[in-house]
């Protein structure tokens, strides 16, 4: 039924079409990212957070899982909404929650992973697991990994990212708190 040249044609409209976009909950399920890591994600690829309860996303190392990158990412903390990252490479991104003493209970994520997964949810929780090979990532300069864009407020960072802009979406996360605190007012009322 289907020419081989169809399925060539197909094949490569595959390939150009690969970008593909992570959802990844937060909060969610408990003090959590959900799912825990993404694998084999691509320069293109896009995360996007989505937040249930007050948390963050923000970038790590693999050595330092609870410590903001220098120049990393860093969504803010918020109460809904998401938070986009585009990915410039395929290197692995060591991702954490700020809030509170979530990354220590093991709130972290990670891009490209490798086998290192483990190493990294046990650094955060204090634990000491060697990590395997030597992707321990620069402490500094200017390799940021990601390009971020928020439908938060937070002011952009000083990253090196030169993803293409505008693919953020707008829902604003000041409006749903707007709406709770509108309903807890309401609620107040009521009394
Ligand atoms: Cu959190």
């Amino acid at each position: 039924m289907v020419s081989p040249s169809l399925l060539s044609i197909l094949a490569a409209v595959a390939a150009v079409a690969r970008a593909a976009n992570y959802d990844v909950n937060v909060g969610a399920d408990g003090l959590n990212f959900t799912p825990a890591s993404v694998s084999d994600a691509v320069q293109g690829d896009t995360i996007t957070f989505r937040f249930s309860g007050m948390h963050s996303a923000s970038e790590s190392t693999l050595t330092d899982p609870c410590t903001k990158k220098s120049g990393g990412f860093d969504s803010g903390q918020l109460t809904g909404g998401t938070y986009q990252v585009t990915l410039n490479s395929t290197d692995p991104v060591w991702v954490y929650c700020n809030v509170g003493g979530h990354c220590r209970a093991g709130m972290v994520f990670a891009v490209n992973p490798g086998s290192n997964l483990a190493a990294f949810q046990a650094a955060a929780q204090g634990q000491t697991v060697s990590s395997t090979g030597s992707t321990g990532g620069s402490s500094t300069g200017s390799a940021s990994s990601a390009h971020t864009s928020s439908t938060g407020s937070s002011g952009g960072g000083s990253g090196g990212g030169y993803g293409s802009p505008g693919a953020a979406s707008r829902s604003s996360s000041s409006s749903s708190a707007f709406w709770v605190l509108a309903g807890t007012l309401l609620g107040v009322a009521a009394l």
